[in-house]
């Protein structure tokens, strides 16, 4: 029981001295430090930061860890407790986004280490011995890359002693998303690296992507009798390549806002007079949902606010809907999820991240729970389609060091 109140919140199933101690087997000392940086749910914002709107993002519990030890020779050695055998070591040197040749898991890594190079924070010769372990699954649009990039970062701030980057979170999260779109070649937004580096224990993050402004906004989920219940459905999201369906949505909405002569579909104030001036309704549709969830996540906040956490379920079901009919990235296994959560008593439910795969999202009654749980897990088993992975959240602290 994780959480003092009866309902098990998964705990994490990294810990500090256990990677400390593997740092110190692979490298015959102790690391300088241990950190994390955790994954997130969207409560509610979704594809509208790439938009310029707004997002509510939380931290979850599960997310990466980092031993380290900086040093002074320009090169990186990286392991990994999830890809035993597959070492990487590069040389600072040599990385260049417009030729990546650091590949796969470790390539958010070392892109990391060109973007912080090449927005001045980071010296040429610092390097760095790292192990990493993880609790948060791969592919299952929970944020993983965000929180490998993000703890890459901040270690590298702390222990290089960058001191005016390690105390500006939003500019940590603009290099550790420029790591991604640049060097790993996916066209993201800046909602995952927010959340992983700026989100408060017990807290959701109310996050303006376009100035970058955001404030804490309590969730009190425990006091509501509510649990947030994450279901993975195990279809692994795609990759967020320049040909996938991510990068067709974004190419949609600049296509849109174009036609629309507004620097971006935060700036379309009435959707009546917007949507006949699109050129095909497949836009039309896109805008729409982009511009009603942004309302959505101004009503969530202010029903936080309020103190009416449970009536954020029915935002939740509206803005699956728009993801499932307007913004078309909701799947079979998401859209089962969501009905059957809340067919079983949740307040309400949507799929959270980029869409395509991944997970979705219910807001539950205390009491409803292990009945919730229960339905999805016969709901899939029916079908015949793999268990999902079910696991309750509180809203977590964002990245930090441990020891
Ligand atoms: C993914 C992206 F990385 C984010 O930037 C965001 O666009 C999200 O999908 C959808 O809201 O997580």
């Amino acid at each position: 029981d994780g959480d003092g109140v009866g309902v098990a919140v998964e705990p994490r199933t990294v810990d500090p001295d256990r990677l400390a101690a593997a740092f110190a087997d692979a490298h015959g000392a102790p690391p300088a430090g241990v950190w994390h940086a955790p994954g997130r749910v969207n409560l509610m914002g979704e594809h509208t930061d790439y938009n310029d709107g707004l997002v509510l993002p939380m931290a979850l519990p599960w997310g990466v860890m980092l031993a380290l030890t900086p040093t002074d020779d320009g090169t990186v050695e990286v392991r990994s407790a999830q890809r035993p055998g597959e070492d990487v070591r590069f040389a600072t040197a040599d990385l260049d986004a417009d030729s990546p040749t650091v590949t796969g898991w470790a390539s958010y890594v070392a892109g990391v280490f060109w973007a912080a190079r090449e927005a001045g924070h980071l010296p040429a010769e610092a390097g760095a011995r790292i192990v990493l372990d993880s609790d948060l699954p791969i592919g299952a649009a929970l944020s993983s890359s965000a929180a490998l990039e993000c703890v890459v970062l901040l270690a590298l701030a702390d222990a290089h002693g960058l001191t005016d980057l390690a105390a500006d979170r939003p500019a940590m999260a603009a290099i550790a998303r420029r790591a991604e779109n640049a060097y790993v070649g996916a066209p993201t937004g800046i909602l995952d690296q927010s959340a992983s580096l700026r989100c408060t224990e017990g807290h959701a993050l109310y996050l303006d992507c376009r100035t970058g402004l955001g404030s804490n906004v309590p969730f009190g989920l425990r006091e509501s009798g509510l649990r947030l219940l994450i279901v993975d459905t195990k279809v692994e999201h795609q990759l967020k390549d320049a040909t996938s369906g991510y990068a067709v949505r974004r190419g949609e909405c600049e296509r849109a806002a174009a036609e629309l002569g507004v620097p971006a579909l935060r700036d379309v104030e009435d959707l009546n007079a917007a949507l006949p001036r699109l050129s095909d309704p497949v836009l039309a549709d896109r805008v729409r949902h982009v511009v009603t969830e942004i309302h959505r996540v101004n009503a969530a906040v202010g029903l936080m606010r309020a103190g009416a956490v449970g009536d954020i379920g029915a935002l939740f079901t509206a803005s699956h809907l728009s993801m499932r009919d307007q913004f078309a990235i909701s799947t079979p296994e998401l859209d089962l999820a969501v009905e059957t959560a809340v067919a079983a008593g949740a307040r309400g439910a949507r799929m959270t991240g980029g869409g395509f795969g991944g997970s979705a999202i219910a807001l539950v009654p205390e009491d409803r729970l292990a009945e919730v749980e229960r339905a999805v897990a016969d709901a899939f088993a029916a079908r015949g389609w793999t268990a999902p992975d079910q696991r309750v959240a509180l809203p977590s602290p964002g990245a930090r060091r441990l020891r």
